[in-house]
């Protein structure tokens, strides 16, 4: 491919066009997309560190900068916001951890404070709200039950509870949603199968039915979909696959065409990948494109964890990888 012709429709991973874009994210401060996303820019940082290392180039963002700007994220009730001055939630607290956990830096920070702010989250019934506010949802406990696993404090919250409460949320068609009644959301399956998985309770899933509608969400033209009658997007290629991998059932999705697929979202001018072809691309979606096809085995790409969306390397190096059973 050169610059004069780029190809319309790649069939490769543009690994460096990638990496260059992930780098170009902190220095567009022109865009008006970098001012409107200001709130994610820890999680930008932990889902581009993500991609990069996956795509073995992790040093393209400078760590000592990286750790710093972490570090000063940390408020004193422990939690971290998503930006300078931006309140704790447990969303960034949980990409704050990830990223030092990637770097091997988790000592930078308050690890003890950080505990006590996640496990004050957790709900009489069970449940975890996000923040002050007070939403419950089975994405903070997933996030709560990540972070804790990755910090080795799950002893902070009451583990059994927490499974008690995923499992309301647990619909006929075995999917799970957002809360107890909400509809099957690949999305949401995701939280509540790996969070099911940390906790070593992966028995309460009815594999094959799940598995079966997690299959289900393959389109004609290779990509997933989220649910029923819905579009194609990218970032499923993690959401449903993760929960597939996790549930020993990734040679149920058609691989070659949701490889094809995925490569064919990626802006082969400039780098990074799109929710589906021709959309504008960001660093959410390129991760979840790279973090997809590692999972499909695709070639030069490491290895990632279908619970903890981390490089495995990183979390066999704390004797997490594998602990679960189905
Ligand atoms: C570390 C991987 C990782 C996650 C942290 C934040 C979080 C925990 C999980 C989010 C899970 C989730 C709900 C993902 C779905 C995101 C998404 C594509 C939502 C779009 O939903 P709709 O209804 O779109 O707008 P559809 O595709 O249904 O039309
Ligand atoms: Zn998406």
């Amino acid at each position: 491919m050169s610059a004069e012709h780029p190809e319309t429709n790649p069939t490769k991973l543009l690994v460096p066009l990638h990496v260059k874009y992930i780098q170009s994210l902190d220095t567009r401060k022109e865009d008006l997309e970098y001012w409107l996303t200001e709130h994610l820019r820890l999680n930008g940082i932990y889902w581009g560190l993500t991609a990069l290392d996956l795509m073995n180039n992790v040093d393209a963002l400078a760590k000592k900068d990286v750790i710093a700007y972490v570090r000063g994220l940390q408020h004193s009730n422990g939690g971290f916001g998503g930006h300078v001055d931006h309140d704790p939630h447990l969303i960034y607290t949980l990409s704050a951890i990830q990223i030092l956990i990637i770097h091997d830096a988790i000592n930078e920070i308050d690890v003890a404070k950080a505990t006590e702010y996640i496990a004050s989250k957790q709900q009489i019934d069970g449940s975890f709200c996000g923040d002050s506010w007070g939403e419950v949802d089975s994405r903070f406990s997933y996030i709560a039950l990540s972070s804790l696993s990755l910090l080795g404090r799950l002893d902070a919250i009451d583990v059994d509870k927490a499974v008690e409460w995923i499992l309301r949320c647990k619909n006929y068609d075995g999917g799970f949603g957002n809360q107890p009644g909400s509809e099957s959301h690949a999305g949401q399956i995701f939280c509540c199968v790996a969070a099911l998985a940390i906790a070593d309770a992966l028995h309460h899933v009815d594999i094959d039915l799940l598995s079966w509608w997690l299959c289900e969400r393959q389109l004609k033209n290779g990509g997933l979909n989220g649910r029923p009658e819905k579009l194609e997007d990218v970032c499923y290629s993690w959401w449903v696959l993760s929960s597939l991998s996790i549930l020993g059932r990734l040679h149920w999705i058609a691989k070659d065409k949701l490889i094809a697929f995925i490569l064919s979202a990626q802006d082969p001018e400039n780098g990074g990948i799109s929710d589906r072809p021709g959309d504008m691309v960001d660093v959410f979606h390129t991760l979840f494109g790279v973090t997809g096809l590692s999972l499909l085995g695709y070639p030069g790409l490491k290895e990632v964890d279908p619970v903890y969306c981390l490089p495995k390397y990183v979390v066999q190096r704390l004797g997490l990888a594998q602990k679960y059973h189905i």
